[in-house]
């Protein structure tokens, strides 16, 4: 089975899984275990308006206008109607509810789908056997897709040999092959990537946010501070851009709204004596998390590196081995530019996790695949919106699902 069917059959079960979690009503399961010829006028009845209410609203305006319900002689009918019912119930669920989290991703990666799988489809209305002009076509759909010149080119090389292998010239098919050729290439030899924060037991957790400016640091803070506040966390955020005028206030506005500590300086003061103040604070005040954010710009690149460096080693002093996790935060609409800034950050401080933000704003899905392959450093979190809950562990079933498959189902 290709990864396109996998995920398909994937979210639809899912789906299907979760509605009859949410909707443990017996009536639904009354309908599925009735012996229709056993019926009485007034059960049917019952039966069929429970029906009803679980129909689109459209669909149940239609079939109430047609008033059917009450009349002996169309009991027959309304048996007919009632099996069809049973038979259509599995498509109803399905259409009726989709996983909040394979939603967001969808939602999130509209543009990326419309974008890759148009180009894709459209090359197989123009194509009716593949020749070397449409792998070349392939490559190019893949580099404006972001996933990087090299990796497309690898991808549509492999692609190029199965076919061969495989003898298959049919353009869908080999739009297959190489949708299944990006899912290995992102999955490698790792099968257990990490993607939550693993919280230590008897000391705070101690998170450092990097990355270039506006990338989307703070917004990611603020949501991150809400998911592990709503988990019961205790949280404290330490405003370690000093550097910028009115950072300082956006991270306390978000602080205030989301209701979770927080520990500010002066414009321009050293952000390493916050950070030491916030993991002394953090520690005896036994916090379960610090976040800390940083300045996306200084004078220049070596200022930056000097900071980042410092602020690591005075939180080491104060909790040895911290930051426990350091993560990038890369603006997906960067493109090729968000793996060069990757590659400055891995020089001076080791990266724990990637955070990919604005992937709702971009058609360039395809740079998390790039990432992957030339940093080998984990996507933990997507930014699919700017609400405080748009921001989703990274699964790559659903991202593939929503860059590939999208609202099709
Ligand atoms: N659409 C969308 N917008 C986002 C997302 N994440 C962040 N933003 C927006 O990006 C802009 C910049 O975000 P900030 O969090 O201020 O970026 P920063 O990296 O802290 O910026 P500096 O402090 O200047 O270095 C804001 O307008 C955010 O609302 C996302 O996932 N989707
Ligand atoms: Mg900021």
């Amino acid at each position: 089975m290709g990864l396109l069917n996998f995920l398909k059959n994937k979210f639809s079960k899912k789906d299907k899984q979760e509605t009859s979690k949410q909707e443990e009503n017996k009536s639904e399961r009354e309908i599925s275990n009735l012996n229709i010829e056993n019926l009485k006028q007034e059960d049917i009845s019952k039966v069929l308006e429970q029906s009803l209410d679980k129909l689109p609203k459209e669909t149940k305006r239609e079939i109430e206008s047609e008033d059917k319900v009450n009349s002996n002689q169309e009991i027959s009918e309304q048996k007919s109607s009632l099996e069809a019912f049973k038979e259509d119930e599995p498509s109803l669920v399905t259409q009726t509810s989709r996983d909040e989290v394979t939603r967001a991703y969808v939602k999130g990666l509209k543009k990326s789908n419309k974008g890759f799988m148009f180009k894709l489809k459209k090359l197989t209305s123009i194509f009716k056997h593949v020749d070397e002009s449409y792998f070349e076509e392939l490559e190019q759909i893949l580099i404006e897709a972001d996933v990087g010149v090299e990796l497309s080119l690898n991808l549509v090389d492999k692609t190029k040999k199965l076919a061969k292998i495989n003898n298959l010239t049919n353009p869908t098919q080999i739009n297959e092959l190489l949708i299944d050729e990006m899912f290995t290439s992102y999955q490698k030899e790792e099968t257990n990537l990490p993607k939550d924060i693993e919280f230590q037991k008897d000391r705070p957790t101690v998170l450092l946010v990097v990355g270039v400016n506006g990338v989307g640091k703070t917004t990611t803070i603020a949501k991150l501070a809400k998911r592990y506040k709503d988990q019961g966390k205790k949280v404290l955020l330490v405003a370690g851009d000093t550097f910028r005028a009115g950072a300082v206030e956006q991270l306390t506005i978000w602080a205030n709204r989301i209701g979770v500590s927080i520990l500010v300086g002066k414009q321009g003061s050293d952000p390493s004596s916050l950070c030491y103040d916030g993991l002394t604070k953090a520690k005896n005040e036994n916090y379960d998390l610090v976040i800390v954010d940083t300045a996306g710009r200084l004078q220049n690149k070596a200022n930056l590196m000097d900071e980042l460096a410092k602020m690591k080693r005075v939180m080491s002093k104060v909790i040895p081995s911290t930051p426990d996790e350091t993560f990038l935060i890369i603006d997906a609409n960067t493109g090729q530019n968000g793996v060069e800034q990757a590659r400055v950050f891995k020089e001076v401080t080791p990266i724990s996790g990637i955070v990919i933000t604005k992937m709702d704003g971009t058609s360039k899905g395809g740079i998390i695949l790039a990432i992957r392959d030339k940093l080998g450093i984990p996507v933990r979190f997507i930014g699919l919106g700017e609400g405080l809950d748009d921001l989703k562990e990274f699964d790559l079933d659903s991202y593939l699902y929503g860059l590939l498959i999208g609202e099709e189902l």
